[in-house]
């Protein structure tokens, strides 16, 4: 007899109307780090109909992942997207890729510190975001919230959560309907002098949540750099 429900595989590759936000710890000498201070503000709130989630990874390499991609197993959220703080960064910076590289300057929050290894062994060199970055950064734009498109998420623990995340969403077919990506704040201006008051990256990150979840594919606008 023809069965008429679905089949059981897209049930079991259902993923669940929630948004995983992730946050770090403070690291190499920072007293704060404005991306858990952001999850955490955002945690509990609805946009677009999903409930977004925070959690906070430690700034460590291989720990943050392991633990990255048992939040993604337990929430099957439909859409992931990892917050890091960027120093020098003036505006939200919205990643673009991951590369298979850990190379970091400093420790990790664990005393490691590898140079020239790779994240995954044996993995592609580099993942593309699958957020519609030149979407997300108009819309942000549009609030008066500077934003830019960053061609490098660098090489230490942000890069190292970014292209695990985009590993894992590749490679498990449960997670193919997944959109992820990373994207970087700058400090708080509150606190530092430079950087973005904490309700504007608030307001950003929330208009850039939204944008992911409704927008179908990205808009075509400039965005390279010269170097
Ligand atoms: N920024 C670091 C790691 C943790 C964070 O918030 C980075 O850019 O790699």
């Amino acid at each position: 007899m023809v069965s008429l429900t679905k089949p059981a595989a897209s049930r079991l590759h259902a993923v669940s109307r929630s948004v995983l936000l992730t946050g770090f710890d403070p690291f190499g000498g920072h007293a704060l780090n404005p991306s858990w201070l952001l999850a955490q503000n955002l945690h509990g709130s609805r946009v677009a109909g999903h409930r977004l989630v925070a959690a906070q990874l430690p700034t460590v390499f291989g720990h943050s992942l392991v633990m990255l991609r048992a939040l993604v197993r337990q929430h099957r959220p439909s859409l992931v997207i990892c917050l890091g703080l960027a120093g020098e960064s003036r505006a939200i910076s919205i990643e673009r890729v991951a590369i298979n590289v850990d190379d970091a300057r400093i420790t990790d929050n664990a005393g490691y510190q590898p140079i020239d290894e790779p994240v995954v062994e044996g993995a592609p060199a580099a993942y593309f975001s699958s957020l519609p970055i030149k979407a997300m950064r108009a819309a942000i734009n549009a609030k008066g919230i500077p934003a830019e498109i960053s061609q490098t998420a660098g090489t230490f623990v942000c890069n190292h959560v970014f292209f695990g995340l985009m590993h894992l969403l590749a490679t498990d077919p449960s997670l193919q309907a997944v959109r992820g990506g990373f994207v970087h704040v700058p400090p708080l201006s509150e606190r530092e002098g430079t950087g973005l008051p904490l309700a504007q990256l608030v307001e950003g990150i929330r208009t850039g949540i939204h944008t992911a979840l409704t927008a179908d594919t990205d808009i075509r606008e400039e965005g390279g750099s010269l170097s």
